[in-house]
């Protein structure tokens, strides 16, 4: 722990849109509706553009990009209604509740530092149940100047009585963390744009991939305890279709073939999940249940362009079963997809996940999902059928 102890903290300071909620998700949908209003079609590459902006600045970039027929603020002002009725549905990212809980579990003084206003941070927070948790609550309108200046972040340590330098900053966006080094603090990143960690790497003093990888141990904080023998349990998630041509060099490359999962008409189910190796069971129609070790992603060391699923199950079959469905239940998270110098470090990285995974799913925790009828109810027709 010493050894990767970097500096110490006191206090954490957050921001909210991105970091610890999935805005973005709901202002795509909310553009995607509004925009045909003026002939146009929202194109998911600009919402890069704004994220971490202000909303008078997220709306100026839009008008900017589509070339709107009117002003930023009447653009806003249009807007505003609307997205504000989808407050409600905005999601919380993955491992956002555990964070909260585990440092106000440990009294560690939380403060939100957004762009977004002061009441728009009060209501997307309340629906969240999240209200307690944080001390100190800093919003766009309370400030002189929004994120990247360092102004939010300075008025938050304020008020939460301590220096800049012994607050850790959490933020998604490249704004923010210049913002929280600006203002002299410890700066964690975790982007919110896939495929773009090496923008931030000169920026923060840590980039990691999703707030399931944070080490608070890191930061002289208390470290998390939900680590069972090398995995991480998650609320379990389903999906299933049946199994597709991959790349082809899953068995011939690497010698582990990886039965890839259609991803059509699971992209938004895929988006909710951060890329990196996961593990559970998986039911095949007409054979069985196995255990099954996973990634999701982008396979940094082949450089997909395509986000996808890849399921290794651990098991010794005598044929290809392409076509047939394949169903999975995904019980925990074991680490974050990453590079490797060589194939054979790849492959052996691989093999040690298959140790983990197959261990972890003789716990109780994660062997009773074995039993879901989600894998089994195929098998159960296909027998009635026989
Ligand atoms: P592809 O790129 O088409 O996915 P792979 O080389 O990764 O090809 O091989 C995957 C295929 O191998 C699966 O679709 C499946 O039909 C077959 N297969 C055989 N054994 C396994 C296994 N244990 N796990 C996953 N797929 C397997
Ligand atoms: N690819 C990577 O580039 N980085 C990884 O960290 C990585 N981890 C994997 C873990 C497991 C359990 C499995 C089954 C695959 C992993 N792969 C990873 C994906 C591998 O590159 C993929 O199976 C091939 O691209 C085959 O299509
Ligand atoms: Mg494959």
């Amino acid at each position: 722990m010493a050894k990767t102890l970097k500096k110490l903290v006191s206090c954490v300071i957050l921001d909210l849109d991105g970091t610890l909620l999935n805005t973005d998700g709901v202002v795509s949908e909310v553009l995607k509706g509004f925009l045909p209003k003026y002939g146009k079609q929202w194109d998911g590459r600009e919402a890069k553009k704004i994220i971490g902006k202000t909303p008078l600045e997220a709306a100026a970039a839009v008008v900017e990009e589509y070339g709107l027929p009117c002003g930023k603020d009447e653009f806003l002002s249009e807007l505003y209604p609307v997205f504000s009725a989808q407050l409600c549905n905005i999601k919380p990212l993955p491992g956002a509740n555990r964070l909260l809980k585990h440092l106000s579990g440990h009294g560690v003084p939380m403060a939100l530092a957004s762009n977004s206003s002061r009441g728009n941070i009060e209501s997307k927070i309340s629906y969240q149940g999240w209200r307690d948790y944080f001390s100190v609550i800093v919003g766009g309108d309370e400030v002189t100047a929004g994120k990247p200046s360092p102004e939010i972040f300075l008025e938050a340590a304020k008020r939460l009585n301590r220096e800049p330098s012994s607050c850790l900053v959490i933020e998604d966006s490249i704004l923010g963390v210049t913002a929280g080094k600006a203002a002299g603090m410890e700066v964690v990143a975790v982007p919110s744009v896939p495929k773009q960690t090496d923008l931030y790497i000169p920026a923060a003093d840590e980039v990691i991939n999703s707030l399931l990888d944070l080490q608070p141990e890191k930061w002289g904080l208390p470290p998390f305890q939900d680590w069972i023998k090398g995995t991480l349990p998650t609320e379990p998630w389903y999906i299933g279709s049946p199994v597709i041509k991959g790349f082809g060099r899953g068995s011939k490359v690497l010698g582990i073939p990886t039965a890839n999962l259609s991803t059509e008409g699971h992209s938004s189910l895929l988006s909710e999940h951060p890329s990196g190796v996961y593990f559970g069971w998986a039911g095949l129609s007409t054979r069985g249940v196995y255990k099954m070790v996973m990634s999701i992603g982008w396979n940094p060391y082949f450089n997909n362009t395509e986000k996808t699923i890849e399921p290794w199950l651990l098991h010794e079959f005598n044929e290809d079963f392409y076509g047939e469905e394949l169903r999975l239940v995904i019980v925990g998270y074991i680490r974050p997809e990453v590079n490797f110098p060589s194939l054979e470090s790849l492959i052996a990285k691989i093999h040690e996940d298959r140790r983990i995974a197959e261990r972890a799913l003789d716990l109780p925790l994660y062997s009773k999902h074995k039993d879901d009828p989600y894998l089994n109810s195929s098998l159960h027709s296909e027998r009635n059928h026989a």
